[in-house]
């Protein structure tokens, strides 16, 4: 057996989005493909930076493969050790956990979030660094380049090792470990907060709850969390099973892919509390009986919130948000005095203000909030976050979101999603777009006036970094947003998205329905826009 250097020529497309590398199946099976990407990771790492590698997945099609072809090439590679997912999985946030507490040199994620999986979906590949969080943008370039100069890649000819068994292997001179990420995960959530008022909540008989899984990566994790620690009914998680095509569904945590749960969490008998997580484990959703939380009101809520939680007793230092996320957390940093950061989409965005302590909370519209305990968005810590806060305040969800939105106001928010649609006209609707940025401020519609519109561009405060074309804003001077971006993680054409965003301080307006709120605005977003000119499409694909 010996390493072998396999000659082979660039592809051009290996350029990671807004979470890593992301492609249909077929695309990452042809010969070398993977291989390319994965020498241009290594390639880009410090000589070093071997000492330990960290490897899993979703439990995605091909994750198995991927796997096997990662080790060998990691140990062609000189690391020394190489810790595995049993069944090849572990979760976002495990992840980066594992990396932290390991002290590893990176971890390889295999991934595509919430995008579909089987042999017609989509797979993907992301790296993330010695922090725990995801390669910055700089990194993320780098392997970019590599992949499009790369002629060569090294892989050792083994076995395939079991990932099924625990077990270290040594092949040549690297030890291979197929390791369980569950326990040190669920060990190192008991250390924020307090199990034992979520276990008396959970198993007083009067509270119940569901959990789905989505046949994604967190079925374990949540497992053994809310059921064997947190004392929830069996059966309290649903969809439990990790699936290679996740049962055929779309592993996001919405009202509209999460079907299942929304359907139980509004029948009139619902649980109290319902929750969902996406393909990797970092999204989360959390519903309360008939009532849905908004991600962008999740995260303002558990800022106003954190001095309950014994992990966070000394309250946040500062927080931070996506750009098209609501300013509902804005309002609630102000009131606390603490600084609130409005970064670009994605979490290595979140990395350095982490990192520099400059942040506590973090989070996105796009149901992802996280800490500083690790350095990725968390499902499950959102979960327990929300069970902790509820066993503490002894309110319903409900409760708690209205008694919020009578201090703060309500920010009522929504994102149309426009999927596959044609790249190049939905690259001109946002030129066509930019064009009128020089006129619209001032200009009245349905009685709001533009104050201003840009592209968003964010200068990282600890590095100095610049990123730019970020996002298309448009600002009225009542606090409402439209925000217009293409998103960095689909796999075919472009997907449009559409943020809106309406702040009502008046509480007798609070319970009203938000897309009969937001429709001016959508009204507003199509007159400037021409969306279904651009798109060819009536409506949106989905509405979140
Ligand atoms: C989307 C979301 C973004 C999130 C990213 C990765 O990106 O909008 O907020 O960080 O997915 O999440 P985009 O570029 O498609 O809008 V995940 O759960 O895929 O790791
Ligand atoms: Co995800």
């Amino acid at each position: 057996m010996k390493t072998r250097r396999i000659q082979t020529q660039p592809f051009t497309d290996q350029k990671p989005g807004t979470s890593g590398l992301r492609k249909k199946v077929s695309v990452f099976q042809q010969p070398h493909y993977l291989e390319n990407f994965v020498q241009s990771i290594f390639n880009c790492l410090a000589d070093d930076a071997r000492n330990l590698l960290i490897i899993g997945g979703d439990g995605r099609f091909y994750n198995r493969e991927a796997i096997q072809i990662i080790v060998k090439m990691a140990v062609a590679n000189g690391f020394k050790r190489i810790l595995v997912g049993q069944q090849g999985l572990i979760s976002t946030p495990a992840m980066s956990l594992l990396i932290r507490k390991y002290k590893a040199d990176g971890g390889i994620i295999l991934s595509a979030s919430h995008n579909p999986g089987g042999p017609e979906g989509d797979f993907g590949i992301k790296f993330n660094s010695s922090n725990g969080g995801p390669a910055a943008e700089t990194l993320t370039d780098a392997m970019y380049q590599q992949s499009l100069t790369i002629t060569e890649y090294e892989i050792f000819e083994a076995e395939n090792i079991s990932l099924d068994n625990f077990f270290t292997y040594t092949i040549e001179d690297t030890q291979v470990e197929v390791i369980n990420s569950v326990t040190d995960y669920a060990d190192h959530l008991a250390t924020l907060f307090d199990f034992q008022i979520i276990r008396s909540l959970l198993t007083s008989g009067s509270f119940r709850m569901i959990f789905d899984a989505m046949h994604a990566v967190t079925g374990p994790y949540a497992v053994e969390l809310l059921q064997n620690r947190l004392g929830a009914e069996e059966g309290s998680v649903i969809n439990k099973i990790p699936l290679e095509d996740f049962g055929g569904g779309h592993p996001d945590p919405n009202m509209e892919y999460a079907h299942e749960l929304t359907e139980s969490m509004f029948k009139h008998d619902a649980p109290d509390f319902g929750a969902a997580s996406d393909g990797d484990g970092d999204r989360n959703m959390i519903l309360g009986r008939q009532f849905f939380v908004t991600p962008s009101d999740s995260l303002a809520i558990m800022t106003a919130n954190i001095h309950h939680i014994p992990g966070y007793k000394s309250g946040a230092c500062g927080v931070a948000r996506s750009m098209p996320t609501s300013q509902a957390v804005d309002r609630v940093a102000e009131n606390l005095g603490i600084p609130c950061y409005e970064t670009p989409t994605g979490w290595k965005y979140f990395g350095n203000l982490l990192d520099s302590n400059k942040i506590t909370l973090c989070g996105e519209e796009s149901f992802g909030s996280g800490s500083n305990h690790i350095r990725e968005k968390d499902g499950l810590w959102s979960v327990l976050f929300w069970l902790n806060l509820i066993a503490i305040r002894k309110q319903s969800v409900a409760d708690i979101v209205r008694e919020h939105w009578k201090k703060y106001g309500r920010h009522y928010y929504a994102r149309h999603d426009y999927e596959e649609v044609d790249k190049s006209k939905a690259e001109q609707l946002m030129s066509h777009l930019t064009e009128q940025f020089d006129q619209l401020p001032g200009s009245q519609f349905n009685g709001f006036s533009i104050v201003s519109c840009d592209d968003f561009s964010y200068t990282d405060p600890v590095d100095s970094s610049i990123s730019t074309n970020q996002g298309l804003r448009i600002l009225f001077d009542n606090g409402s947003r439209i925000v217009f971006r293409l998103s960095g993680t689909g796999t075919k054409g472009a997907t449009l998205r559409l943020y809106l965003e309406w702040f009502e301080q008046e509480t007798t307006r609070h319970e009203e329905d938000p897309h009969q709120v937001l429709a001016p605005l959508a009204e507003i977003a199509e007159q400037l826009a021409q969306i279904r000119q651009f798109t060819g499409r009536e409506k949106p694909s989905v509405i979140t």
